[in-house]
Formats: structure tokens, C-alpha cells, sequence
């Protein structure tokens, strides 16, 4: 229970020097006067109290004021309100401190108090959420190691068997070569023994000699047409795709499939690629297909007819398709949504789920076609192409402007290291 203490004089808190009368005719007031009030004026609140003697005639005469009982009270009851503020916030203080010191144990885990399944306690370790993530890390480590080894196996065994088909064809041309000398040697030895002979045995003889010089010349011929096209070369080079595939050879194959409305420029652009001359291109009917060899990659494209009637035989050209080429006409903006709608549904092909997707926004040689940012906008591809390798290349098909970047993109997604140089 809260005990009011008594007012102090007026002498002691109001008086002089607080309380100074205004007027020399105003009566003194008695030391012994009570404070009743409080003064409200701002310029007062250093020395609020005031006694009746000092409201009429004193220093706060005509201030604004407040019974004294009454001001205590409105003061009493927002110290109790601050310190209930303060009790919370206390607690809440306290509440988080706990709640750091819990999270710093989850974090660094240790030992803990456990009881059995009797009611023993005992401790045991507990993890914390830093060796959960190392542990995780590890396993990450650890799968990704196991995936590597295996493909490090895969990729060896690849060279490996190449390497030993290879020392079988060439241990089977020494053979053929061991008894093509030998078959030479003994034809020689034939002549030889020929020429010493009488004149009666050299005639005779001659058909014999005629049908060996010919075997002989065909052979002979055979060698050379061999020799020709075989090159002796100790070299494997090698080549990593970005999926740690490896293939052996000086050119890597690719199959790309060019899809796209029909008028957009694919066979335009199959052309350039493969003849570097514009040819006047006819509509495309079945397909057109090309291997077209570009730095060391041998790309086998295929460019299948857009019109809307062929379109369902798109997804026959899908098959181990590594990437696809889609072609959109820049300059014909009334049929972007077609083609969006087009590219939409080929994305959904499980077959070209893995498919790198090359988009040439061509003819942008014609003034006011779309750019590769408005396009990009439009078909709203950051959107459309999540998840995949993608990417968009304007060009002009006819000049052959952006082909190549456009090539150099797909082979920079494919190969990862290795013999090819596309940088
Ligand atoms: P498609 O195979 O996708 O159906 P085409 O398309 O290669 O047959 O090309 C359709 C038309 O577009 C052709 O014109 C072609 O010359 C033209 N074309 C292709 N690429 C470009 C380009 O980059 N710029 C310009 N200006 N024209 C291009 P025609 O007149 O034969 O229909
Ligand atoms: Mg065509």
C-alpha cells in the first residue's frame, strides 16, 4: 500500500526563493502554507508547486494549474504504466537473450542429457546445425566424387576401347602387309627365276607373269587408295562435353534441329552456313539436312518445314538432338505470339529436356525489326527458357551476320575442355 507523504511547507518548497509575491501590497504568505496545486505553465515546470498564497498574488498568479492530489495521481499511475512497459520489455529482453544462447547451442550442438527408455539419463552428443551443414557438404562432396569416378571410368573404358580397336586394325594391316610383301617378294623371286631362264620357258611363262604383274598393279593400287585416305597418326585427341563425356577425334559431332515458322529464315540459314552463298530457298516440303563443319565441330543439322501442317513431325527430329536452333522472323511482329506459342510447346518436350536451346532472332537487317532485348520482352524468354541453356542471337541470315556467334555459343555450351579451340 502506497502511503502519501505529507506536503511540505510552502517555506520549504514554494516560498522564497521559489515563491516570490509580485506585489509588496500582497500578504505574506504564512511559512506554514500548504502547496494545493500544481502549476501547468511549461515555463513553470522546474517549480511546479504553488500554494494558494502564491496562485492569487505570487509568481504563478493566473497560471493555468491542477489540484496537487489530483496531478500526483495522474503521475502515480504512468509510473505504474512505464513500469509495466518496463516489466515487458524486460522480458522480452530476456525472452531473446534466451532465445541466442539456444540458438548458439543448436548452432555448436555438444553434449545434452538424455533419459533411456528406463528413465536413466545419461549424456549423449547432440549435433549442432554447423556439423549437420559440414556433414551435408560431405555428402554433397561425396556423391558428386562417386559420380565423377564413375564417369572417369566411363570415359576411360570409352579410350580404351577405342584405343584397342584401334591396335586391332593397325595389327591387321601389318598382317596384310607382312603377306602383301611376302606375295610381292615371292612375284620378284618368279621374275627373277624367269629371266634366267631359255627363251622357250620365258614365252611360255608369259601369261603366268602377265596375270601376276596384274594382281601385282592392283594391289599396288589398292595400297595407294588405302594409303591415301588413312592417315598415320599415333594421336588420340580427346575431348571433354560438359557432362564429362569424353569423345576421341579431331571433330566433335553434334545433331541440331532448326525449327521455326516457316518463312523465318531456316533454310536461308542452313544455306549460309553450308555454302556461305545466298541461294534463293524454295519452301521447305519434307527436310533439308547438312553437316556443316565449323572450327572443330562437325554439326549435322537438320531443318524440318515450319508450316503449320508439318509442324507435328517436328518431334520426329527430336531423337538424341543436342540442341535446337529456333528461328523467329524479327520483322513480322503479327506472328510473334505464334511463334511463342510454338517455342512454348517444344520446351515441353521431354526428348529436348536436356536440348540446348539456340534462339536466332533473324532479318534484322530490316529496318524496324524487333531487336534481341525487345524480343526477349516480348516472348518473355527469361520466363519461357527457365532451367535450360538458352540463348538469343540476333542475325541476317542473308549476309550471314550472327551465325557464327551463334555457333560459337552452342559449342562453348558443349564442350568443357579438351582439343577444341572456340573460344
Ligand atoms: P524457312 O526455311 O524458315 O521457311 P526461308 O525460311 O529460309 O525459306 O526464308 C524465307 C524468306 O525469308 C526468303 O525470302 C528468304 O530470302 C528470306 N530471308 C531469310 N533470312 C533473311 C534475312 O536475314 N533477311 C532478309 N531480309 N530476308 C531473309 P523469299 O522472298 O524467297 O520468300
Ligand atoms: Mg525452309
Amino acid at each position: 500500500m502506497r502511503t502519501r507523504a505529507t506536503q511540505p511547507p510552502c517555506t520549504a518548497l514554494c516560498v522564497p526563493p521559489t515563491c516570490v509575491l509580485s506585489a509588496p501590497s500582497s500578504p505574506t504568505p504564512p511559512a506554514h502554507w500548504p502547496n494545493t496545486f500544481v502549476c501547468l505553465e511549461e515555463a513553470c515546470q522546474s517549480g511546479p508547486l504553488m500554494c494558494c498564497v502564491c496562485k492569487e498574488y505570487g509568481k504563478h498568479q493566473g497560471h493555468k494549474h491542477a489540484v496537487l492530489e489530483t496531478e500526483a495521481n495522474q503521475i502515480r499511475a504512468s509510473i505504474l504504466d512505464m513500469a509495466h512497459c518496463i516489466r515487458t520489455f524486460t522480458e522480452e529482453v530476456s525472452e531473446y537473450s534466451r532465445k541466442l544462447v539456444g540458438i548458439v547451442q543448436q548452432i555448436e550442438g555438444g553434449e545434452q542429457i538424455v533419459e533411456d527408455g528406463v528413465g536413466m539419463a545419461h549424456t549423449e552428443h547432440v549435433p549442432g546445425t554447423a556439423e549437420s551443414a559440414r556433414s551435408c557438404v560431405r555428402a554433397y562432396f561425396a556423391d558428386l566424387h562417386e559420380t565423377l569416378c564413375r564417369q572417369e571410368e566411363m570415359a576411360l573404358s570409352v579410350v580404351d576401347a577405342h584405343v584397342r580397336e584401334r591396335l586391332i586394325w593397325l595389327r591387321q594391316q601389318q598382317e596384310d602387309m607382312t603377306i602383301l610383301l611376302s606375295q610381292v617378294s615371292t612375284a620378284c623371286l618368279h621374275c627373277e627365276k624367269t629371266l634366267q631362264q631359255d627363251d622357250c620357258r620365258v614365252v611360255l611363262a608369259k601369261q603366268e607373269i602377265n596375270c601376276l604383274l596384274e594382281t601385282l598393279q592392283k594391289q599396288q593400287h589398292q595400297f595407294t587408295e588405302l594409303a591415301d585416305h588413312i592417315q598415320l597418326d599415333a594421336g588420340i585427341p580427346v575431348t571433354f562435353t560438359k557432362d564429362n563425356r569424353v569423345h576421341i577425334g579431331p571433330k566433335m559431332e553434334i545433331r541440331v534441329v532448326t525449327l521455326g515458322l516457316d518463312g523465318a529464315g531456316k533454310t536461308t540459314i542452313l544455306f549460309k552456313l553450308k555454302q556461305d552463298e545466298f541461294m534463293q530457298p524454295i519452301p521447305t516440303i519434307g527436310f533439308n539436312v547438312e553437316t556443316v563443319e565449323y572450327k572443330n565441330l562437325k554439326f549435322t543439322i537438320w531443318d524440318v518445314g515450319g508450316k503449320h501442317k508439318l509442324r507435328p513431325l517436328w518431334k520426329h527430329y527430336y531423337l538424341n538432338t543436342q540442341a535446337v536452333v529456333f528461328v523467329i522472323d524479327s520483322c513480322h511482329r503479327d506472328r510473334l505470339m505464334e511463334a511463342h506459342s510454338e517455342l512454348a510447346k517444344l520446351l515441353t518436350e521431354k526428348e529436348l529436356r536436356d536440348a540446348l536451346l539456340l534462339i536466332f532472332a533473324n532479318k534484322q537487317d530490316v529496318p524496324g525489326a524487333v531487336s534481341v532485348e525487345e524480343m526477349t520482352e516480348l516472348l518473355s524468354l527469361h520466363k519461357l527458357c527457365c532451367g535450360r541453356s538458352w540463348h538469343i542471337q540476333g542475325c541476317d541470315a542473308r549476309s550471314g551476320m550472327g551465325l557464327h556467334e551463334g555457333l560459337d555459343w552452342l559449342s562453348r555450351q558443349l564442350v568443357a575442355a579438351g582439343v577444341l579451340d572456340v573460344a
